[in-house]
């Protein structure tokens, strides 16, 4: 049975994974950058360990660091998070090697699906459909042929790529030969590994992932369908479960699709199936991640379960104690991921203080955060400063709710993105359910910032920075947060100091 989970990660994730582990009676062990200090996953955790500076390669990234972190606190598991380590299968391997458990799938399953080739070559043989193309990595000469005969456009990708690294689109064939070369180049520069395979441009196409959960006893069952196809530069902003463009016959081919993908790789844990699904109703198959999603919860939400629950049980070596048939998804829940980003200003990041932060709560929302009023988002991490999550019987009530807690949301001192999914929420065309991969970026506008703040929203502004004005430093060591769960902020340790919990005599 696990009794101490290391989470190595930050943010709203790490958080999220900390509430759940204490709801099981888990203890919580939280690593950090010096940035990170006062952030609300270190005041959360039982114990927290400093890994080093900010930037990631020197904390987060760090697999040695968080080894030893691993290594003083005792913890008998780890849990990646998505991001950072979370899809590392040496990372993955060297919890194994420690003998502790690693709350996710094998190094040896990441390694088989993250490669893109070796992926689609088993897919082909669980009889799974993938997007026409070449069966393997191709040189040049194959790879004309191939297109040639599938026809342009087609899409050049890198097999070690994913998540929109690694891929070039091509028009026509006097582009290939180029493309290849480029992409090989490219690939070879980030991933270590330059192989390429072609596969037809499918446009227009919705991008819907199927969540599934293996234990290690073979079974596999899917939690229902994500549409994500609201993204801008590969960048998920909004995603919502069920499909709304999917009826009930294609919604079971892909479901059994994604627990076949599972099962052929023999998959352990939590994973995501991703597809391509195009107007006529065929279905291709993407890729597979290997981590848990930052969306998961609006399947949570649908489903009644814990995600997070249900690995750490299928860590601990714990059958799953449902089947296909006990999955039966009410409502409709979205997703509205809060970004430290302007949308009037090309969606650049807006860093800094926060000054104050109002969150939604209220009927059918569910905020999953890690900013608090004082807090800085740092320039070394991904500008997510939560999720924003709404579910109602229907997806007009899920709408309507999440614009109703989108008008809820104060953040004072950076911009957020909250005015980009006001307007997308607004938008008949979404509501109407029109939209495809490339919707986005090629019909959505967004309108001219309103002028100033309605005068409320002004009057409180400036009543806040008056009060801040007056108010010691926002933070400080003695500082303590809301409730009593919170650990004192400035109570950190160097990494082959005592730790937190020797320095209270808990252990000698
Ligand atoms: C595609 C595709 C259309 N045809 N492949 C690859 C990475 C993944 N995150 C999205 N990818 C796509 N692969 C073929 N053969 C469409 C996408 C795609 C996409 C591509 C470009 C820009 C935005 C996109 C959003 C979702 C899916």
């Amino acid at each position: 049975m696990i009794k101490k989970v290391l989470v190595a990660n930050r943010g709203e994730i790490a958080l999220r994974i900390m509430r759940t582990c204490r709801e099981m009676g888990i203890g919580t062990v939280a690593v950090y950058s010096d940035v990170d200090r006062y952030a609300l996953h270190v005041r959360y955790a039982d114990e927290a360990y400093l890994l080093g500076p900010g930037p990631p390669l020197e904390s987060y990234l760090n697999i040695p660091k968080v080894m030893q972190a691993l290594k003083e606190s005792k913890a008998d598991a780890v849990h990646p998070g998505y991001g950072f380590l979370g899809e590392n299968a040496d990372f993955a391997d060297a919890v194994k090697k420690a003998r502790k458990k690693f709350i996710g799938p094998s190094g040896k399953a990441m390694r088989l699906l993250g490669d893109k080739v070796s992926a689609r070559r088993l897919m082909l043989k669980a009889g799974v459909p993938v997007v026409p193309g070449t069966e393997g990595e191709v040189e040049a000469k194959e790879a004309a042929r191939v297109a040639k005969e599938i026809g342009f456009p087609v899409m050049v990708k890198a097999a070690a790529g994913g998540g929109g690294k690694g891929i070039r689109l091509v028009q026509e064939a006097s582009e290939l030969e180029n493309a290849l070369r480029v992409a090989a180049s490219e690939a070879e520069a980030s991933f270590g590994h330059g192989a390429v395979f072609v596969e037809k441009y499918l446009s227009p196409v919705r991008h819907i992932e199927v969540q599934v959960i293996a234990d290690s006893k073979g079974n596999a069952v899917a939690l229902g369908e994500r549409e994500c196809s609201i993204q801008r530069r590969h960048q998920k902003l909004l995603e919502e479960t069920p499909s709304i463009a999917i009826d009930e016959e294609l919604r079971q081919r892909l479901w059994t699709a994604a627990v076949a993908a599972a099962k052929a790789s023999k998959y352990e844990n939590a994973g995501t199936v991703e597809f391509l699904v195009d107007e006529d109703k065929n279905f291709y198959f993407l890729e597979v991640n290997t981590r848990l999603q930052v969306e998961h919860p609006i399947t949570e939400l649908c489903i009644g379960r814990d995600i997070v629950a249900d690995q750490i049980r299928i860590a601990s070596g714990e059958e799953l104690s449902f089947s296909q048939e006990d999955i039966k998804p009410q409502g409709h829940a979205i997703e509205c991921r809060i970004a430290a980003e302007d949308p009037h200003n090309n969606f650049l990041p807006s860093l800094g203080r926060i000054d104050w932060v109002e969150e939604p709560s209220g009927p059918g929302v569910r905020v999953d955060s890690s900013i608090f009023s004082g807090g800085e988002v740092s320039y070394h991490y991904d500008p997510l400063l939560a999720k924003l999550i709404t579910w109602g019987p229907n997806r007009n009530v899920a709408i309507r709710r999440m614009l109703r807690a989108l008008g809820e949301y104060v953040v004072v001192g950076i911009q957020t993105n909250v005015p980009f999914h006001q307007q997308l929420l607004a938008d008949e065309r979404f509501v109407r359910g029109e939209f495809h991969t490339s919707w986005l970026e090629e019909e959505f506008e967004m309108a001219e910032a309103e002028g100033h703040p309605d005068k409320k929203t002004a009057l409180l502004v400036a009543a806040i920075l008056t009060h801040l004005k007056k108010r010691r430093p926002p933070v400080s060591s003695t500082t303590t947060g809301p409730g009593n769960n919170w650990r004192s902020a400035g109570q950190e340790r160097f990494l082959g100091g005592r730790s937190l919990a020797q320095r209270r005599g808990w252990r000698s």
